[in-house]
């Protein structure tokens, strides 16, 4: 159904940043109705999140039957899955066969950065333009780039002098690396940190944890996905998926839907203990209320320091690993194997730079306020730039060759967390303003590709050139997220990346929706039926 002349061959009618999760889809999406389609990846390979994080250890937090696709039938019911939590091997090959099975490579420009992204109000179409010297032309610019891609490295003096190697874990090396009898540093401790510090104490001579900001970490309870559960879910599919569409996170962990309140002592001990047990982020459900109220949220964080002391052997390392002064949940849940174990070995140093704070890396390893460590491998475990960071890094203009930095000097600001004002046929997939780092991430790019596909098919049929959120719509969405983030303990805690905290300068805004996957499908639904009631369209 194209709408373009193929003359050129550098025009197109849909161009897609990125080959994660979310673009792959989206290709596919607009192939089957017969658009001319590039997509432009940074990588060398497809895969997003997947193809960069490759550090020991790294594998998700949802499990791997709910964090699949759903689009496609077969798919979902000939692949097996090798274990509860995909491994990012195996995730990397699962999204490496989709690429395949649907021949999306033929489409996908790899090792292709795309520095800028220019709107020509005349032709109602968008040019973009690579680190290659290419130009595309496309009526629409779908922005697939990923919430946390854009490796965060703190600007800690020295690290210019280090002899030794260092890496970050959202830039992890094809080849691997081997800490075998290496004095290694690892700083930070959040989701990847602490994934990756128990494997890394296995190999390393000595290992030092440099810790700003203890964090719940839940044991993830993985095990190897046996065939008989596979079945059942795979049979249960229909259910399971609609399910989760319609569900607060986007996946199928039972959600307790009983206030702290409400309960007996008794039937909240046994709500967290199963919770422990069942491991990962099903804390995060144990109590209707637990990120609104503040006694439900603390009795969950206590019970978790208890579970620390539990573990810990050491009384002062217990107490440093347990998260204080920040409520349960309000800095991402993180999900390990065999975390607080790993600080009763002999070889592992917890070290607290929140005391002693990181000064410098010197030639030869780093040093505190208070002490040198002489190390021959750091990693930064250090985040991302996470949500708006790998938009900030094109330069993309809208109308009037108005700047989306200028747009969003004070934070984003989306309608949907899809569109935004001033920027006609742009369309973000999982940004700023939507559930996405909220839930599955995988459920919440299905649903946003399926509406911008349905859209684009609208646009063309009712021969629509040119699509934008308005100003009002856009404000609206604004408040809207803010109230709502504002109705949770999330507000209690700016000191995290949800905030934009992690990065120097950057605006303090709650970036993701917090009304719930199914709250948020419905809305958006709601709006396609109203003839996209909040989008301007004009006809070509
Ligand atoms: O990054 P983070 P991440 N000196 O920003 C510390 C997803 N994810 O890569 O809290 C010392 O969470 C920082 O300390 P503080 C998931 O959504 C998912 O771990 O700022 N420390 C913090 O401890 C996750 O939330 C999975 O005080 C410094 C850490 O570095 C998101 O990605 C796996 C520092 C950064 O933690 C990001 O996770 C991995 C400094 N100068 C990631 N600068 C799964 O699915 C930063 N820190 C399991």
């Amino acid at each position: 159904m194209s709408d373009r002349t193929a003359d050129d061959p550098e025009t197109y009618d849909a161009v897609v940043v990125g080959a994660g999760f979310s673009g792959l889809y989206m290709l596919h999406r607009l192939l089957r109705s017969g658009y001319r389609v590039r997509v432009l990846e940074a990588g060398s390979g497809v895969g997003g999140t997947w193809h960069h994080n490759r550090y020991p250890g790294a594998r998700c937090d949802i499990e791997s039957m709910d964090y699949s696709y759903s689009f496609d039938e077969e798919l979902q019911q000939e692949w097996q899955w090798s274990e509860r939590y995909a491994a990012q091997p195996e995730l990397l090959r699962y999204l490496n066969h989709v690429a395949d099975r649907h021949d999306l490579r033929p489409h996908i420009d790899l090792d292709t950065r795309v520095v800028s992204a220019g709107f020509d109000d005349a032709a109602d179409g968008w040019t973009v333009r690579t680190d290659t010297g290419r130009a595309l032309r496309a009526r629409w610019c779908l922005m697939a780039t990923g919430c946390l891609s854009v490796a965060q490295v703190p600007a800690i003096a020295g690290l210019d002098r280090f002899t030794g190697q260092w890496l970050h874990t959202g830039a992890w090396p094809k080849e691997g690396v081997s800490f075998e009898g290496k004095r290694v540093g690892v700083i930070g401790t959040g989701s990847s940190g602490t994934q990756l510090i128990p494997i890394v104490a296995e190999q390393a001579e000595h290992l030092h944890v440099f810790q700003r900001t203890a964090n719940f970490t839940m044991p993830a309870q993985n095990r190897p996905m046996t065939e008989a559960e596979s079945a059942v879910w795979k049979s249960e599919y229909p259910q399971r998926r609609a399910h989760a569409r319609t569900s607060g996170f986007g996946h199928n962990q039972p959600q307790n839907d009983r206030r702290h309140a409400d309960m007996t002592p008794a039937e909240r001990l046994a709500e967290l203990e199963s919770r422990w047990a069942a491991g990962g982020l099903h804390m995060m459900r144990a109590f209707a209320d637990v990120m609104t109220d503040a006694e439900a949220n603390e009795a969950t964080a206590e019970f978790l320091r208890g579970k620390i002391r539990e573990v810990v052997h050491d009384p002062e390392v217990a107490e440093l690993l347990s998260p204080r002064g920040l409520p349960f949940g309000t800095k991402r849940l993180c999900s390990g194997t065999g975390y607080y174990e790993t600080f009763n070995r002999p070889d592992v140093t917890l070290v607290d730079v929140r005391s002693a704070p990181v000064q410098e890396i010197t030639a030869t390893g780093l040093r505190t306020t208070t002490a040198e460590y002489e190390l021959d491998v750091i990693v930064f475990a250090t985040g991302f730039d996470a949500m708006t960071g790998s938009l900030s890094r094109i330069d993309v203009r809208g109308e009037g060759g108005k700047t989306l930095a200028e747009a969003w000097a004070a934070g984003p600001r989306t309608y949907l967390g899809l569109g935004v004002s001033g920027f006609p046929n742009l369309f973000l997939l999982t940004g700023p303003g939507s559930p996405s780092v909220f839930s599955n991430m995988v459920n919440s790019a299905e649903q946003h590709v399926e509406w911008v596909a349905d859209l684009l098919d609208h646009a063309h049929h009712e021969r629509i050139g040119r699509i934008e959120a308005t100003a009002d719509a856009e404000a609206a969405w604004t408040t809207h997220l803010a109230d709502v983030a504002g109705r949770t303990l999330y507000s209690r805690a700016r000191n995290s990346w949800f905030h934009g905290a992690n990065v120097p300068g950057k605006p303090q805004v709650f970036m993701p929706y917090l009304g719930g996957v199914g709250e948020y499908r419905r809305r958006a639904d709601e709006i396609a039926r109203q003839d996209y009631a909040g989008f301007q369209l004009t006809s070509r």
